[in-house]
């Protein structure tokens, strides 16, 4: 029994401690199972976390998205804003510039205004000095016609167009010296320019000469001689004046005879106005002029044949004082005597002054080859007690156109070898003449 109650024993202390062990397991189980719930309910609260982050992320992503559409927002109306304003202030500046356009144009029309003011009291005062110019002119017309009336001739000077124009009409050269040979029709001009150049009337060349009107219009003759100073001159026949075609007073300035350099005024019957009007236009226009009395072989002849016991002598010196007189006293008449230095007369005969112009060329080529040549044919029985003033017209004339051109010039330019040489031919031409007389210097 004991046995069996131990057995009892040990079965039932096995019993228990299995039980116990149950017990144990239970609660080990029941410990895990707390655990695990314990676990479940940390994950739970875990989980609630999880999501309440979750949520609170969600919220303040919703907040931000909401404050960022906020500000998007708040943009959108700022740049509306902004917009309206550069819209207002474009608006502005664009009446702004309407406002001063407009002032601009008023400005302008103010100026208009002020400048057609000017010009309507410039055209006034332009009016008010035409009428005192057309008052003048009146005044100047009244005073011409008056001193018409009264024989005084009107004053005229040519233009810088018309002085042009005459240049080129004579064509005017700065290297040459232009002599005009003017005066009454038939006075013997185209003669003497003819003699002065060396050529007989029916040489080729020569100017043509007659009883009837010859020279129509202004001629130009380059002298042909190859000795200096002659290449530099040229003379010009002028037409008669006092034809018909060409009234007294208008003849200088018709002919433009101001452009020349040398005036030579022939006359052969009476000195008269239209003479006297030719000079008094030298003097205005400073141009050294010389009166030569034409044709004496003619005169004396015929005084001659007036008085048949007339020697030629005679009659000849009887010409030469008759001649001086009235000229001076035609001069005084004429306002145009000076005395100190009283205009040259010269009185010549064509056919004396070709023959000094030929005995001149004879002797300055005997001078150069030093041979003699024969006495020349041509002469016809003149000698030089024949001559009148012929010798003394080529003198003046080399002499006066040595002063005008080279005289000055030589002074003041240092004597440039162009003038300096012509100024030396010159001379030696004069001396060549025979005529003694050096130029100033
Ligand atoms: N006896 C003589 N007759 C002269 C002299 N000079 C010119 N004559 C003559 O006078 C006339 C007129 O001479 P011109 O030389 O044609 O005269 P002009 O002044 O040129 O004449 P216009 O051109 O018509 O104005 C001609 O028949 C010449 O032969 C002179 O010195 N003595
Ligand atoms: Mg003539």
């Amino acid at each position: 029994m004991e046995e069996a109650r131990k057995a009892k024993q040990a079965a039932e202390g096995k019993a228990k401690a299995s039980r116990q062990r149950e017990e144990a397991a239970r609660k080990q189980a029941e410990e895990a199972r707390k655990k695990e719930k314990a676990a479940e309910e940390k994950a739970k609260a875990s989980r609630q976390k999880e999501e309440a982050a979750r949520k609170q992320t969600e919220e303040a992503r919703k907040k931000e998205k909401a404050a960022e559409e906020k500000a998007k927002a708040s943009y959108q109306k700022e740049e509306a804003a902004r917009k309206q304003t550069e819209e207002a202030r474009k608006k502005e500046k664009a009446a702004e510039e309407k406002a001063k356009a407009s002032l601009q144009k008023e400005e302008a029309a103010l100026r208009k205004e002020k400048e057609a003011l000017a010009r309507a009291k410039d055209l006034e005062a332009g009016a008010a000095e035409a009428i005192r110019q057309k008052e003048q002119l009146e005044q100047k017309a009244n005073d011409a016609l008056r001193n018409l009336a009264l024989g005084i001739q009107p004053v005229v000077w040519p233009t810088i167009q018309e002085l042009a124009e005459a240049k080129a009409k004579a064509e005017y050269r700065e290297d040459k010296l232009h002599f005009a040979v003017c005066g009454p029709s038939g006075s013997g001009k185209s003669s003497m320019i003819n003699a002065l150049r060396g050529l007989k009337k029916n040489q080729p060349g020569a100017a043509k000469t007659g009883v009837v009107e010859c020279t129509e219009t202004l001629h130009r003759y380059p002298d042909p001689r190859k000795q200096m100073p002659y290449p530099r001159f040229v003379w010009y026949d002028v037409p008669g004046a006092g034809t018909s075609k060409i009234p007294g007073w208008q003849y200088f300035n018709q002919q433009g005879l101001y452009i020349f350099d040398f005036i030579i005024l022939v006359y052969d019957m009476r000195f008269t106005q239209i003479d006297a009007d030719i000079l008094e236009n030298c003097k205005r226009f400073k141009i050294p002029a010389f009166i030569v009395r034409a044709k004496a072989d003619q005169h004396i002849h015929n005084m001659m044949l007036e008085n048949e016991d007339l020697e030629y002598s005679q009659a000849r010196d009887e010409f030469v004082n008759e001649t001086q007189r009235d000229l001076k006293s035609n001069l005084r008449e004429y306002g145009l005597w000076n005395e100190p230095d009283p205009l040259p007369l010269r009185i010549v005969s064509n056919g004396a002054l070709y023959d000094f112009i030929k005995d001149s060329e004879e002797r300055s080529i005997e001078n150069e080859t030093g041979v003699l040549l024969p006495a020349a044919e041509r002469k016809g029985g003149k000698k030089m007690a024949q001559y009148i003033d012929e010798p003394a017209l080529v003198h003046d004339l080399l002499k006066t156109a040595y002063e005008r051109r080279y005289a000055g010039k030589q002074q003041t330019s240092g004597g440039s070898s162009a003038i300096v040489a012509a100024a030396a031919a010159l001379s030696d031409g004069l001396s060549k003449l025979g005529m003694g007389a050096t130029p100033k210097s």
